[in-house]
């Protein structure tokens, strides 16, 4: 077997190989995976697959294609993974797997002999028996990533404190990231606690705050309004971290000393505000801070309550969220209208801002059926969300470039969004941070700041 060292396929490296020069006259050899907390059966296969062949060109998985298959618990970053499979001395060369699909491109560009993958995947690659061999071998036994993660990681008990026997789906989202683990349920009526607790069969159901923060790294307080605020303070005096649902309080200055308390006992402190942690969301900010569409100058959106379940004040705070990162605004906007209405059962209610020449406007509804959608206005095209855009996975850009044809975002998108602020948790926690890269402390001021000002408009 000839190894030729390791060729990159990228321009990093002043070898770059042709894709012409690939193992010429050799039968080449693809395999793939994320090879996280590299482990002896990621050894075996690259050594099994090499023997398949003379030249092995190893695809390791990019940071978001894993996300966007849903796996969403990779310890190791991307650099990590490649030279881990690089030591192994094994690989002839090693590329990036960046996408859904990209396995044909690579066969046919490398002139690929056969796939090889561990039996784990039998039968999910036949269809690319067209264009190449496809092997599965034996997989190597009691060894796994997942395994290996669960192990280094100690797991972290979540207790959960309600005023309803429903868990905004977090029991099922947390299934999805590894190393958490939900231990019980607290609520002021003991029997709401024990019907979640049977429902879900965890191990406590208790009407007592601080049994609950005893047995719980982690609280997740979804209370009402007026609760929510002591029992987050509760959390952070007794070391355990919080995620609440939004807002935590309408005081500003109560939030802004719960975050200084949070910091002092390096103890999280995040709001469930699951927009802000939708990879959608932050790549449409990303792109429109790179100007896909120009100067943003108008930020439009509809929301129909009931068709995204949510109350009248989280519509207000996610909206406010929204319109803040999306238009850049640190500061305090100019409020031009603030309108609200109920008559007959149905529910509208709409405001107007205006700050450094855009504007920004949203209505909500509810008690009755309306499209919603996010529809932004910029100096070289638009951009719109279709929809329930505060599950947003995907939006369309008609620029000036793109002529006629807009061009379609799409991002994987799974469950309701709980398990990527579950992540985030997660990822906080390991890097010692106590508050979000993604709801900064200041966002959750400035939007509270902002509903009161609309309040006090409304005549609330
Ligand atoms: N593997 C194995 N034995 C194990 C664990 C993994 O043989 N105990 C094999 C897998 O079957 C896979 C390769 O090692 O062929 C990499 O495994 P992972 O890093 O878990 O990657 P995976 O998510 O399986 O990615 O589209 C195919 C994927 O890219 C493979």
């Amino acid at each position: 077997m000839h190894n030729r060292g390791l060729q990159w396929c990228d321009t990093r490296h002043a070898n770059v190989v042709s894709r012409q020069q690939v193992g010429i006259g050799m039968r080449r050899i693809i395999t793939y995976g994320t090879f996280d907390l590299f482990h002896q059966g990621h050894f075996n296969i690259l050594k099994r697959a090499k023997e398949q062949g003379d030249y092995l060109i190893v695809g390791v998985s990019s940071e978001s294609y894993d996300i966007e298959r849903g796996k969403l618990n990779v310890r190791d970053d991307l650099i990590t993974r490649i030279r881990n499979v690089e030591a192994t001395g094994l690989a002839d060369m090693i590329i990036s797997e960046e996408y859904q699909g990209q396995k044909v491109n690579d066969i046919i560009k490398y002139q690929v002999d056969a796939l090889v993958l561990g039996s784990d995947w039998t039968g999910k690659f036949d269809y690319l028996r067209e264009y190449c061999e496809v092997i599965y071998l034996e997989r190597t036994k009691d060894i796994s990533s997942t395994q290996l993660r669960n192990e280094s990681m100690r797991n972290l008990r979540i207790a959960i404190v309600t005023d309803d026997a429903d868990d905004n789906g977090l029991i099922d989202e947390a299934h999805y990231v590894s190393g958490l683990h939900i231990t019980g349920v607290c609520s002021p009526e003991l029997p709401v606690a024990e019907s979640l607790r049977a429902k879900y069969d965890l191990a406590f159901a208790t009407d007592d705050y601080g049994v609950a923060l005893k047995n719980a790294d982690l609280v997740y307080i979804k209370t009402g309004l007026t609760s929510r605020l002591k029992y987050a303070e509760s959390a952070v005096a007794a070391g355990v971290a919080v995620i609440c649902e939004p807002p935590i309080s309408l005081d500003p200055n109560q939030i802004r000393q719960l975050q200084m308390r949070a910091e002092q006992k390096h103890v999280p402190v995040i709001e469930r505000v699951t927009i802000a942690y939708l990879r959608a969301f932050t790549q449409l900010v990303w792109y429109l801070r790179c100007g896909i569409i120009g100067d943003v100058i108008a930020f439009k959106t509809s929301l129909d309550l009931d068709m995204v379940r949510l109350e009248p004040l989280e519509a207000k705070l996610v909206n406010l969220f929204a319109l803040r990162k999306i238009l850049g605004w640190r500061d305090r906007p100019l409020l031009k209208q603030a309108f609200v209405a109920k008559r007959n059962g149905v529910s509208y209610s709409s405001a107007t801002f205006e700050r450094g020449g855009s504007l920004a406007t949203f209505e909500i509804i509810g008690g009755m059926t309306m499209d919603s959608g996010l529809t932004l206005i910029g100096s070289q095209g638009w951009l719109d969300v279709p929809g329930d855009w505060l599950r947003v996975g995907y939006f369309q850009v008609h620029s000036f470039e793109t002529q006629q044809s807009p061009k379609h975002f799409s991002f994987n998108f799974e469950g309701n969004g709980f398990r990527y602020i579950l992540q985030e948790f997660m990822i906080m926690n390991s890097d010692g941070r106590t508050h979000s890269t993604r709801y900064l402390s200041d966002d959750s001021i400035a939007v509270v700041d902002l509903i009161n000002m609309l309040d006090r408009a409304a005549g609330a």
